[in-house]
């Protein structure tokens, strides 16, 4: 299999995360994860995701860690593109990452590994936690998606 149009050319590594939301056409809803680690990150808000690893593709990282993390099996909707070569978007120096929407298709979202809370957000709240800074930008990317609160 060709991974290389899925992998930066910018020597950053490759994370990938999904905006979980309640409906993929008409999002109300959409899921945050409070962080347990590392303490920079700890108590800042995500878009619950994580490391691609060498031997899966983006979109195979993204359903383990939604299972690993939040115990939930998703179907995968259209990414939201970013600004950079490949639409991924900046997190630091050292990782970029791949958003998609998703949606829950088994499961209940819990804080089950290196989160300790999540939350729905709804239209008109999307902004009442503290979002990871990298993240912030994607969730004000997603607000045009949200119907009005
Ligand atoms: N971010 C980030 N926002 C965001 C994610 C999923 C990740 O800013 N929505 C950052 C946090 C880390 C880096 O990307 O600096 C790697 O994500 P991490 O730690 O969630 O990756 P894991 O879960 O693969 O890490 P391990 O604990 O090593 O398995």
């Amino acid at each position: 299999m060709d991974l290389s149009p899925h992998l930066p050319s910018s020597g950053r590594a490759l994370v990938v995360a999904a905006a979980v939301v309640d409906d993929l056409r008409t999002p109300t809803r959409l899921l945050a994860a409070r962080r347990t680690g590392p303490s920079v990150l700890a108590g800042g808000w995500e878009l619950p995701g994580g490391k691609v690893e060498l031997d899966e593709t983006p979109l195979e990282a993204l359903h383990r860690e939604l299972r690993e993390e939040l115990g939930v099996v998703v179907e995968v909707g259209p990414p939201v593109d970013g600004p950079l070569p490949g639409r991924s978007w900046l997190l630091g120096e050292r990782y970029e990452m791949l958003v998609w929407l998703a949606v829950v298709v088994e499961g209940e979202p819990a804080a089950i590994e290196d989160h300790d809370e999540v939350r729905w957000l709804g239209a008109g709240h999307l902004f009442d936690v503290a979002w990871l800074p990298a993240d912030l930008p994607i969730v004000e990317r997603l607000e045009a998606r949200f119907g009005a609160s």
